[in-house]
């Protein structure tokens, strides 16, 4: 009845339809398409779907060993226990056993030897979580130690690599630093990060006719779980099918390391002909998946009184854990972003891939870049305090130029850079010069309360290094009512991408996102997808998508001009409503003519990334097809008696060149900077003598909240600014580059710090800044004032 109103309306209303004022597409604030059902509890994540019958828990028991070979595994007391189906070793997995996403490395279950504390060894499955895990802790496992490597360092020293190292070089570095005016060098520690999604690795599996599964995942990674499915159970990828509605976070924890349930979950199934599910509880997820990885960075850098860089060495160690894993891009990553937005002048880095007795580390939003960007700007911070400057004058004064100084490392040019502008808006909009001023006053007569001050950078380069994985693919169907399904290649973990993909579809159409069905990211829909990472979700799915729907629009004014017998020129689409010349007819009055005339209703799409390329032997070429910008000004207060500090203030000015969704992207700054700030200030990964992580929960695990916010945080988008690249509409990705606004915290606890000793030093504060890290940074200052004073004089304070 009302399909028969709307065929029936007026032209009259149909062309006020036409002619209102735009209501859809993209550039709009529109709601993220799952928020009302984030806050009803109505999204449905794995483990809110209804159970299989027959259906069986796993558990897999973790290794309490660092390193350890095994002698004996004695699986006959799990089955003593009721309820119990099977208990599994390495040797009952029918196909390949490695799992390791780039090179062999991660056995699904421990194969004659463990390598940290945490490694699944056995996995059992039973009619409860609870059983299998009772059963799985029967188990006799009896192993034999081995030397354990815990520390990043002492793997530096003995060369224990899971990977070769690798170098960008430009000129001369060692010349350049012999020959500058000035010359400091030091080291840092980074520390890791804990993913901490809110929802932990899961996986459920339904076996299926043929040897088939379907296996529902939380999985960045669709179909790399899909090929390593199939490769444990030694069936071809065209058997396995994975379907990922949503996961409740991913933050790159679950690119690679969401395979390892599901691939234990479809071993069993296929064992067994029952149905499985593995979810993973909090404490076990800490310890069995990988984090961040932490770094050790050693520096050497050449400059001028003016702060200038001439040359620098910079050798990167990242703590990767026991196995490969992605290290080799995320090292990779930390190097292409040890310049951050600066001309470093004559560069040699050097990345290495330290292997320590630990979890193996992943990708975590960034990638390795945030450490990276770390270094430098430690870097940053340690020339301005041995020239007595300002820090951000010596940061303004190394920034990549417009037309000269603009080539990176890795010989990739620095195109529309934005940060001069960025950061001269910043500072006025924050006031830097007018508070760095008060806040000079105030630490003078402030004894124990000392505030600091620190306006940071980011430059992020966007495409995935290995340059294959720049590519995505859609899939559209309109059905005769007028209704799209839209499916693509990308994943949602809340970032929004469904949402901002729906948009482009809705812009190509000229239709309200309300008509456009999205659904769950599947194998069979489209096929041999990239991982949902490096920030290129939208970018690439947001293109495939568009070219789908391009296509599908392309048929349907080819139909229309000869239907009507008009040009192509006279098919106008907008607001739900198509114009041929002057007649009007409503979006699904179009189909319906379409469909009974044998137009195809649907079509894949499919998008590469232009222009990039990258020699890795010569490490020169243009990796990233654009950079994303930003910016931000924190101000902290620093108790010097204890340590402890509060945020007081950030601002943040950052580029999304024109938005999908200014609502989303405000979102994803806002995300992505507390985040950042959480990792360098109080996420501390704590480890004791045996490789056990001791921090393997919320109680021991700190992680921002509400009352860990800045007390005043103004988040800007840059306005009426185009990427000047052909991306989606011209917008930019926004889900990694806002982490590394964070570093702005830890500088300007570091400023704060440096007040102490006059602002001529920079204090040792090692990330996480914890308060007991920032104490020791206040002892050492007071050390250096207490030495540098007069004999006679006690701690005095500034008057
Ligand atoms: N935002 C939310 N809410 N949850 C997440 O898991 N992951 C981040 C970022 N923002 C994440 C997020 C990471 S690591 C990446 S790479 C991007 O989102 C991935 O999505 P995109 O490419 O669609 O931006
Ligand atoms: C950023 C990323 C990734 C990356 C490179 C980046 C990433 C990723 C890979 C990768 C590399 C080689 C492979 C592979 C994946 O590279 O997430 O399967 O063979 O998975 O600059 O985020
Ligand atoms: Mo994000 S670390 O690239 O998944």
């Amino acid at each position: 009845m009302s399909n028969h109103n709307k065929m029936t309306k007026s032209q009259d209303e149909l062309a006020a339809l036409f002619r209102a004022e735009l209501t859809t597409g993209v550039g709009r604030p529109v709601k993220h398409e799952s928020a009302p059902k984030h806050v009803s509890g109505e999204a449905v994540y794995i483990d809110d779907r209804l159970e299989f019958p027959n259906q069986l828990h796993v558990y897999a028991r973790m290794s309490d060993r660092a390193h350890a070979r095994i002698v004996r595994i004695d699986t006959a007391p799990c089955y003593e226990i009721p309820g119990v189906a099977i208990a599994i070793t390495s040797q009952d997995v029918p196909g390949q056993l490695d799992i390791g996403p780039v090179v062999a490395g991660d056995p699904l279950l421990a194969d004659g030897k463990v390598e940290y504390v945490g490694q699944p060894v056995i996995a059992v499955a039973a009619d409860s979580l609870e059983t299998a895990r009772k059963a799985a802790m029967a188990a006799i496992i009896e192993y034999e130690d081995l030397e354990p490597v815990l520390d990043v360092e002492e793997a530096l020293r003995k060369r224990h690599f899971v990977l070769d190292s690798h170098q960008h070089k430009r000129g001369d570095s060692a010349a350049a630093l012999a020959a500058a005016p000035r010359r400091l060098q030091g080291t840092l520690h980074i520390g890791g990060q804990e993913h901490f999604y809110l929802e932990t690795q899961i996986s459920s599996v339904m076996p299926t006719e043929d040897g088939g599964m379907i296996v529902y995942c939380s999985t960045q990674n669709p179909t790399e779980v899909q090929k390593l499915v199939a490769e444990v159970l030694g069936v071809p990828m065209n058997k396995i099918v994975i379907d990922m509605r949503r996961m409740g976070g991913g933050f790159g924890g679950k690119e690679t390391q969401a395979a390892g349930p599901a691939c234990l979950c479809a071993v069993i199934a296929h064992l067994t002909g029952r149905p499985t599910k593995m979810r993973l509880p909090r404490m076990e997820d800490m310890t069995m998946t990988g984090k961040r990885h932490p770094f050790f960075v050693q520096y050497d850098v050449g400059y001028d009184d003016d702060g200038l860089l001439h040359g620098i060495e910079i050798e990167l160690a990242g703590n990767c854990g026991y196995s490969p894993d992605l290290s080799g891009s995320i090292v990779d990553r930390a190097m292409f972003h040890s310049d951050n937005a600066y001309y470093l002048g004559d560069a040699t880095v050097i990345g290495h891939r330290c292997k320590t007795n630990t979890a193996s580390n992943t990708a975590y939003r960034g990638f390795g870049g945030p450490q990276g960007m770390v270094a430098i700007e430690e870097i940053m911070d340690a020339v301005a305090r041995s020239l007595g400057k300002d820090p951000l004058d010596v940061r303004k004064r190394n920034y990549y130029g417009k037309d000269e100084r603009n080539v990176t490392h890795y010989y990739q040019t620095v195109e529309h850079n934005m940060l001069q502008e960025m950061t001269a808006e910043l500072e006025a909009s924050a006031e830097y010069a007018r508070r760095r001023e008060e806040i000079r006053t105030f630490n003078a007569r402030s004894p124990v309360l000392k505030k600091g001050l620190a306006l940071t950078p980011v430059k992020f380069g966007i495409s995935f290094t290995a340059t294959f994985l720049n590519q995505a693919g859609a899939l559209i169907h309109i059905y005769t009512d007028g209704s799209i399904h839209l499916n693509h290649g990308g994943t949602e973990m809340g970032q929004g991408l469904n949402t901002k993909v729906a948009q482009v579809v809705a812009e190509v159409f000229q239709v309200d996102v309300e008509r456009i069905q999205i659904t769950a990211t599947n194998t069979d829909k489209v096929p041999n997808t990239s991982p949902t990472a490096a920030s290129s979700g939208a970018d690439l799915n947001g293109k495939a998508a568009q070219n789908a729907a391009e296509t599908i629009k392309k048929r349907l004014v080819e139909f229309a001009a000869r239907h009507f017998k008009v040009t192509e020129e006279d098919v106008e689409f907008r607001n739900g409503q198509v114009r041929v010349r002057d007649q009007f007819l409503a979006f699904e009055a179009l189909i319906q003519l379409a469909y009974f005339n044998q137009v195809s209703l649907s079509s894949t799409g499919f998008y590469r990334t232009p222009k990039i390329f990258y020699d890795r032997e010569k490490a020169a070429g243009r990796p990233f097809y654009y950079y994303a910008y930003g910016a931000a000004c924190s101000e902290v207060i620093v108790d010097t008696l204890t340590g402890e500090y509060k945020m007081l203030r950030s601002d943040i000015l950052h580029d999304v060149g024109a938005s999908l969704n200014p609502a989303i992207d405000i979102g994803q700054v806002e995300g992505g900077f507390v985040q950042g700030m959480g990792w360098l200030t109080m996420e501390e990964l704590v480890w004791n003598d045996q490789g056990k992580l001791m921090t393997n929960g919320p109680a021991s695990y700190k992680i921002p909240a509400v009352a860990d916010m800045p007390l005043d945080l103004r988040v800007k988008l840059v306005e009426n600014r185009k990427n000047p690249e052909d991306t989606v509409f011209h917008s930019k990705a926004v889900g990694e580059p806002p982490f590394m606004l964070g570093i702005s915290v830890w500088c300007a606890i570091k400023d704060a710090v440096a007040s102490l000793a006059d602002y001529q030093a920079q204090p040792r504060i090692d990330a996480p800044a914890t308060p007991e890290r920032v104490l020791w940074g206040v002892q050492q200052m007071k050390a250096l004032q207490q030495a540098a004073a007069p004999a006679t004089a006690t701690e005095a304070e500034p008057a």
